[in-house]
C-alpha cells in the first residue's frame, strides 16, 4: 500500500531544515563593540580598535594552543622571566602576538607585560591607551592540556599625546582601569571583558573565527560552595585564612584549584566561589602581580556583583609601586570573602 506522504509533513520538514541552517548566529564581538561605542556620542573609536586588536590577537593565540602538542610549542625556552619563572615558547609567543596586535593596531603608546622588565614605547605616540598583559597566565598547564588564560587592563595615559609616555601613564590604581578583561583558552575559547558596567562573555566560534556574545552580563552568585586554594601552602597561611579554610571543609564545600588563575576565577565566577592565594614561604607578598593579574579581575569581580581584596584593602584602591609587584589576592562570591575577611 503506498504511504502518502502529506505535503504539510514534506513542508514541515523543509521548513524546519531552512530554520535550522538560517537561523541567527548571535551578536559578534565587533558588532557588540560597535553597538557599544554608539552609546558614547564622543567616542573616536580609538578603544574599539583597541579591544578588537586584543581579540584578534587572542584568536592567533587560541589557535597555537589548539595545537600546542603537535607543534611542540609547550617546551621551555630554557630561560626565566623578568620574574624568575620558567618561560615556554608559547609564552614568548604570546607576548609577541600581543605587542605585534597593539602596535599595529596603533591604540597603544605603552605595554607592561608580564614577559618584559620595562614599559614597552609602540611608536604610536599620539595614543591615548596604555595595556597590561600577562600573554599567558598558567601555562605550564599547557602540556598536560589544562586550561590556561590571558589577562588585559586598559589605561587613559596621563601624560599628554604629543609626550613620551612614561611608567606613571600605566602604574594607576585599578580603580582607574578604563577596562579589562581576559582569555579563557578552555573546553572552549572565550573573551570576557568590561568597560566600566557591565561583564561580558563572549565564545569562539571556530569556524567562522568569531567571538559570539554567550553570556551578557555576568553576575557572580552572592554565595558560594567552591573554595580554591593551594593548600600545598596551608603551614603558611595567617592563622585567619587557615581558620577560613577549615571552616569550608566543616561546611564540606567543594575545593577546586587547577593552577590557572583565569579558570579558577571564570568558574567561580559562573558558579560562585572564592580564590586565595595568600602570603607563602616563597612568596610572602604573594604571588599574583598587582598590575597584569589582579587589577584586571578586581575590575572584573566587582562589576559583576564580587569583591577582590589583599587582605587588607580593596584591590583596586591600592597605588602601584612597582611594575611587577605582587600582593595577596582573595576575590570571589561577597559572601564568601566578608567571612574570610572576618577572620584574616
Ligand atoms: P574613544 O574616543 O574611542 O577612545 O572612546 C572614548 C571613551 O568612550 C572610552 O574611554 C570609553 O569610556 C567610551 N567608549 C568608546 N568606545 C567604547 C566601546 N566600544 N565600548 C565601551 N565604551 C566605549
Ligand atoms: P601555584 C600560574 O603560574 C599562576 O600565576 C596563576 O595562574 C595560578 O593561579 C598560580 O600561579 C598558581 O600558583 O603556586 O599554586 O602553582
Amino acid at each position: 500500500m503506498l504511504v502518502r506522504t502529506s505535503m504539510n509533513t514534506k513542508e514541515a520538514i523543509i521548513k524546519n531544515n531552512i530554520e535550522k541552517h538560517a537561523a541567527p548566529i548571535g551578536t559578534t564581538l565587533d558588532r557588540f563593540i560597535a553597538q557599544k561605542q554608539g552609546e558614547f556620542s564622543y567616542a573616536t573609536g580609538e578603544l574599539s580598535q583597541l579591544l578588537r586588536d586584543i581579540a584578534l590577537a587572542a584568536k592567533i593565540i587560541n589557535r597555537e594552543v589548539n595545537r600546542a602538542g603537535l607543534t611542540g610549542i609547550e617546551g621551555s625556552i630554557g630561560e626565566e622571566n623578568v620574574q624568575g619563572e620558567n618561560q615556554l615558547m608559547l609564552d614568548v609567543v604570546a607576548d609577541t602576538r600581543f605587542h605585534r596586535a597593539l602596535i599595529k593596531g596603533g591604540q597603544t603608546c605603552g605595554i607592561v607585560s608580564e614577559e618584559r622588565e620595562n614599559l614597552t614605547l609602540t611608536g604610536n605616540s599620539h595614543a591615548k591607551y596604555l595595556v597590561a598583559i600577562d600573554p599567558l597566565d598558567g601555562s605550564s598547564n599547557l602540556g598536560i592540556n589544562i586550561s590556561i588564560g590571558s589577562i588585559f587592563s586598559i589605561y587613559r595615559r596621563k601624560t599628554s599625546t604629543n609626550e613620551v609616555p612614561t611608567l606613571e601613564d600605566v602604574m594607576q590604581k585599578g580603580s582607574e582601569q578604563v577596562a579589562a578583561g581576559y582569555v579563557l583558552y578552555g573546553s572552549s575559547t572565550m573573551l570576557v571583558y568590561s568597560t566600566g558596567y557591565d561583564v561580558h562573555g563572549f565564545t569562539l566560534e571556530p569556524s567562522l573565527g568569531e567571538f559570539i556574545l554567550s553570556h551578557p552580563s555576568m553576575k557572580i552568585p552572592e554565595e558560594g560552595t567552591i573554595f580554591s586554594v593551594n593548600e600545598g601552602g596551608y603551614y603558611d597561611f595567617s592563622e585567619g585564612i587557615r581558620e577560613y579554610i577549615d571552616h569550608c571543609k566543616k561546611q564540606r564545600f567543594k575545593a577546586r584549584y587547577t593552577g590557572a588563575l583565569v579558570a579558577d576565577f571564570h568558574r567561580n565566577l559562573m558558579k560562585g566561589g572564592i580564590f586565595m592565594y595568600p602570603a607563602t614561604a616563597s612568596h610572602p607578598n604573594g604571588k599574583l602581580r598587582l598590575m597584569y593579574e589582579c587589577n584586571a579581575l578586581s575590575f572584573l569581580i566587582e562589576r559583576a556583583g564580587g569583591i577582590a581584596t589583599n587582605g587588607k584593602r580593596r584591590v583596586l584602591d591600592i597605588e602601584p609601586t612597582d611594575l611587577h609587584q605582587r600582593i595577596p589576592f582573595f576575590i570571589g562570591s561577597p559572601k564568601m570573602v566578608n567571612e574570610l575577611l572576618s577572620r584574616a
